[in-house]
Formats: structure tokens, sequence, C-alpha cells
């Protein structure tokens, strides 16, 4: 099942003053900051404030730092802005992404990859969700 949503992914030029804006606009200032080689990203996760009910939910600001990375494909076409919706599952998510091919939705990857904070992701097609590039997130143990 998807439970909540874990992240909203916004593509930014400079994560540095990106992170700023958010400290000093909304005073979020639970960052945790990770490179990911294998998306390409430098990555900021900004925690939004927590209600205290275990569900935390995240801004993740990325930064390309390849030129061959999605990421900087889609700022060059469309400048910064929201790039992805991340659902999170309550089981496997695999299991998940298996689930919803089965409805017809290309799964980008035939097995999880490592995502922020050491979870499991997965990814659907933005053509076949209504534009939109969706993310499936189960989160470390
Ligand atoms: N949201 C909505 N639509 C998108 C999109 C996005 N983020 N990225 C691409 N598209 C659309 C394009 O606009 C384009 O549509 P048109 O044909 O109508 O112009 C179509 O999808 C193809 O796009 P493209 O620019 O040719 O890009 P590719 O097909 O090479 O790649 C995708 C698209 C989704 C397969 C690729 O971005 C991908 O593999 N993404 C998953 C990995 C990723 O994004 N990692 C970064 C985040 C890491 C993390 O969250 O941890
Ligand atoms: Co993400």
């Amino acid at each position: 099942m998807l439970t909540r949503i874990d992240h909203i992914g916004i593509a930014c030029h400079d994560l540095d003053a990106t992170v700023e804006f958010y400290r000093s606009t909304y005073g979020f200032t639970d960052v945790h900051f990770e490179v990911n080689e294998e998306q390409g990203v430098r990555e900021a996760m900004l925690k939004i404030n927590d209600t205290g009910d275990g569900a935390a939910s995240y801004l993740q600001l990325i930064q390309p730092i390849r030129e061959d990375s999605p990421v900087a494909k889609w700022l060059a076409k469309n400048g910064e802005g929201v790039h992805h919706i991340a659902f999170g599952t309550d089981g496997d998510v695999q299991d998940e992404a298996d689930g919803i091919a089965a409805k017809g939705v290309r799964v980008l990857y035939e097995a999880p990859r490592r995502g922020s904070m050491g979870s499991r992701i997965n990814f659907l097609h933005p053509k076949d969700c209504h534009g939109v590039l969706t993310e499936l997130v189960e989160k470390k143990a």
C-alpha cells in the first residue's frame, strides 16, 4: 500500500542557496545531505516540521552532479521546479512496483535501487502517470 507522501523532489541549480531559502523562509532546519552517484545528484532532505506521529515527510532538493544525469536533462529543459513526487510504501517496494506494473504502468528499474538514507526506491514513468514522475520509497527499517 502507498501510505503517505514521503517527499517532493525539487530540482535546483544551486543546492546550498536553495537549502538556505527553505531555512530562512520556512524555518526547516533538519537537513540531511547526501551524494547519490548512481542517480547523479547531490541532495538535501529537509524534514517538514515534525508532528510526532512517526510519519515524517520531506522535501528533497536535488542538484545534478553530471551533465548526463536525468535531473540535468530535466533542468536544461524546464528550469528549476518540482521534479517528482515520492509515495512511501508500508511493505516491500518491489511488490508494490510489480502490482502497479500489472496495471500497465511502466516501472523504470527491474530491481529497486538505493535512495536517500538507505531507502529502496523505484520510479514509474511520468508518461504513464498523467505527467508526474512518481517514485516509490521503502524506508530503511
Ligand atoms: N516529470 C514529468 N515529465 C517528465 C519528467 C519529469 N520529471 N522527466 C521527463 N518527463 C517527460 C518529458 O517532458 C518528455 O515528454 P515529451 O516527450 O512530451 O517532451 C518525456 O518525459 C521524455 O523525457 P526526456 O526529457 O526525453 O527524458 P528521458 O526519457 O531520457 O528520461 C525519465 C525521463 C523519467 C526516464 C528519467 O528522468 C529517469 O530515469 N528518471 C528517474 C531517475 C531520476 O529522476 N532520478 C533523480 C531523482 C533521485 C531521487 O529521487 O532520489
Ligand atoms: Co526522490
